[in-house]
């Protein structure tokens, strides 16, 4: 099924199925073998609560020094691992079901929410092309999505996201706030006690 959240922004529910998810999964796991997850530090100075990785050409960091993209893992000093064929080809799948034909994803963050994990609202501005969507993908315990509008004061629809769901944001949705609730305790069959989410994006 699929629902349309705002101008832009399509819902595609259980997009992915029991046997494609369990292939992320392991691709997910060949991924951080190599770049492991971490807890990032806000410019503020902040811990971040969701821990990240990446894959692909580029990967999204945050330090002391400000958010941004870059080719190099800054705990591995190396390149972050390639994006694995199976994250391809659904974030192309996704972007072509909801318009967007060819998109050709050069970064993939990696967020895994653990019990007490959330995203505050903030804004996705450190892409160069904004007419490019960005493709999110769930996996594992759901999670209470906020989308606020154009301004941080707006205030914010929540929709639950469940393992499977894909949601592709483009147009005016692009530049929107948004952010993640507290993730409850739970077991999910799929990853245990947390949550994935994969985004999709073009960075350069
Ligand atoms: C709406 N991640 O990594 S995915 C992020 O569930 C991020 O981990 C959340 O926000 C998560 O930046 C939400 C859904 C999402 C991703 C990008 C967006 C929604 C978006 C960009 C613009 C508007
Ligand atoms: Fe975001």
């Amino acid at each position: 099924a699929v629902e349309r959240i705002t101008e832009g922004a399509l819902l595609l529910r259980a997009f992915v199925d029991a046997s494609e998810a369990a292939q992320l999964m392991r691709d997910i796991a060949t991924v951080l073998a190599q770049s492991p997850l971490r807890h990032m530090q806000t410019p503020g100075g902040f811990r971040m609560s969701v821990a990240m990785s990446n894959c692909g050409q580029y990967g999204w960091v945050t330090d002391r020094r400000g958010y941004r993209y870059q080719s190099l893992d800054p705990l591995s000093e190396r390149d972050w691992p390639p994006m694995p064929a199976s994250f391809l080809a659904l974030a192309g799948r996704a972007a072509e079901a909801a318009g967007f034909a060819a998109f050709v994803p050069d970064a993939c963050l990696v967020n895994r929410y653990e019990p007490g994990a959330k995203m505050s609202l903030h804004q996705d501005r450190n892409e160069i092309d904004m007419t490019q969507p960005i493709v999110s993908v769930s996996l594992g315990l759901p999670a209470t999505f906020l989308f606020g509008g154009m301004e941080r004061s707006d205030k914010a629809q929540r929709m639950r996201l469940d393992s499977g769901d894909v949601v592709v944001w483009g147009g005016p949705a692009r530049l929107a706030f948004h952010g993640v609730d507290t993730v409850r305790q739970a077991e999910h069959p799929l990853t245990g006690a947390c949550r994935y989410n994969l985004t999709f994006r073009r960075a350069r």
